[in-house]
């Protein structure tokens, strides 16, 4: 069966943990700092939890919001430049939000492109 987002009340496409560092604000650079995320996908949109689905609800109901980027006009490309890590891709957002997502486990990287290029693809541009 479907989870559903009870906030969103959308499909949950895909949840899992990552490491993530966003690097830029609206085009603004920011200092690079990794940390682990537990990131949903649904809806057009990913949610980035600083705990697991059990705590990120706990979280909804005491109004927590969780940070979030618009995939609409979204761009995801692999990136060896912006890390010295391996299995790193940036997605970057209409608004000038920049985020590097990166996992050691191959599959578990290229299950996430993969998933987050399709939900792109689907989405109008802008
Ligand atoms: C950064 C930190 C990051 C590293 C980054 C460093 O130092 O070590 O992990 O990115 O490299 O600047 P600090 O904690 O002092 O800010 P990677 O792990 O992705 O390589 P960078 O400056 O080359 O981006």
């Amino acid at each position: 069966t479907d989870i559903i987002s009870p906030k969103e009340q959308t499909v949950v496409e895909k949840e899992g943990y990552l490491l993530k560092a966003k690097i830029a604000d609206g085009g603004k650079k920011l200092r690079k700092n990794w940390s682990t995320s537990w990131i949903v996908l649904a809806g057009g949109k990913i949610e980035f939890y600083k705990e697991s689905k059990q705590p990120a609800l706990a979280n909804l109901k005491a109004g927590y919001k969780p940070e979030w980027v618009d995939l609409c006009g979204a761009n995801i490309e692999w990136t060896t430049e912006k890390s010295s890590r391996k299995n790193v891709f940036q997605i970057t957002t209409i608004s000038g939000n920049e985020f590097l997502l990166q996992s050691d486990i191959d599959f578990i990287i290229l299950d996430w492109f993969h998933a987050i290029k399709n939900a792109i693809d689907r989405l109008p541009k802008e």
